[in-house]
């Protein structure tokens, strides 16, 4: 150490400190330090007129949260994570997030069909469907596919016939014979209705030559012994709804 000039440096300070201001003491030199601190602590002394904090102004000032529909950077999103919507104001102009949609809070909100395993007042049945369960998706929309109508299910419900299978409810299948009496011709089907479907049923004797049948009854669907080369007599149908020439008289006639 160098007492000497450590002297000299707290002099000159001394005189340079006393023409500032007389009422503080020199500004010392820190033991040990030989620098300036650098700051300037007199930065300008003049207040900057802030402006009035009144909530309601729109303006968002000082200790305000938010006002009117000035929120700052906040978002629903993110104050809450995974939120959406919008975030409200509260008269005392602080931010209110009951207003903001989550989707998997379980709690049904803006236009939310459903969250977790709050579907409000919705089912399967009033949706339309016999039974099953609502699942909720992942953006709170409703899934149907638990659902189930009892037509299409592969049981046979009450009040049906069949169940996609021509089957009833005993496991039985179903045939026309069965069905629509006998004798009859073609295969029952299982409707989208889930009862049981004769149109492909065709059934001798009821006067409608159908299907297989050749004739039925009167019905000779237009063959006569002379369409079919014999000279006389007259073609009958056979209670198997079979075309019968054996009434038809003389020999065929060659082509
Ligand atoms: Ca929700
Ligand atoms: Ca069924
Ligand atoms: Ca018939």
């Amino acid at each position: 150490m160098d007492y000497s000039t450590r002297w000299l440096a707290w002099l000159v300070a001394g005189m340079l400190g006393a023409g500032c201001t007389s009422s503080e003491e020199p500004a010392g030199i820190p033991e040990g330090s030989g620098t300036d601190d650098g700051s300037d602590e007199s930065s300008s002394g003049e207040p900057e007129p802030e402006p009035e904090d009144v909530c309601g102004d729109g303006v968002r000032t000082g200790p305000e949260e938010c006002d009117g529909t000035e929120f700052g950077s906040a978002t629903c999103a993110s104050l809450v994570t995974g939120a959406t919507g919008q975030l409200t104001c509260t008269e005392e102009c602080s931010i209110n997030t009951l207003s903001c949609v989550l989707c998997g809070n379980g709690v049904l909100e803006g236009n939310e069909a459903c969250d977790g395993f709050n579907f409000g007042d919705r089912t399967c049945e009033t949706e339309g469907f016999d039974s099953g369960t609502l699942q909720c998706g992942l953006s709170c929309s409703i899934d149907l596919s638990g659902c189930e109508l009892a037509c299409g299910n592969g049981v046979v419900d009450e009040g049906e016939d069949c169940d996609t299978l021509p089957i009833d409810a005993a496991g039985t299948r179903l045939t026309c014979e069965g069905v629509v009496g006998s004798p009859s011709f073609g295969d029952v089907e299982c409707g989208d209705d889930c009862l049981v479907d004769v149109s492909g049923c065709s059934v001798c004797g009821d006067g409608v030559v159908e299907a297989e049948e050749q004739c039925d009854g009167e019905q000779l669907a237009g063959v006569t012994c002379d369409s079919l080369g014999l000279p006389g007599g007259e073609v009958s149908c056979t209670r198997g709804c079979v075309l019968d020439a054996s009434g038809c008289t003389g020999e065929p006639v060659p082509e």
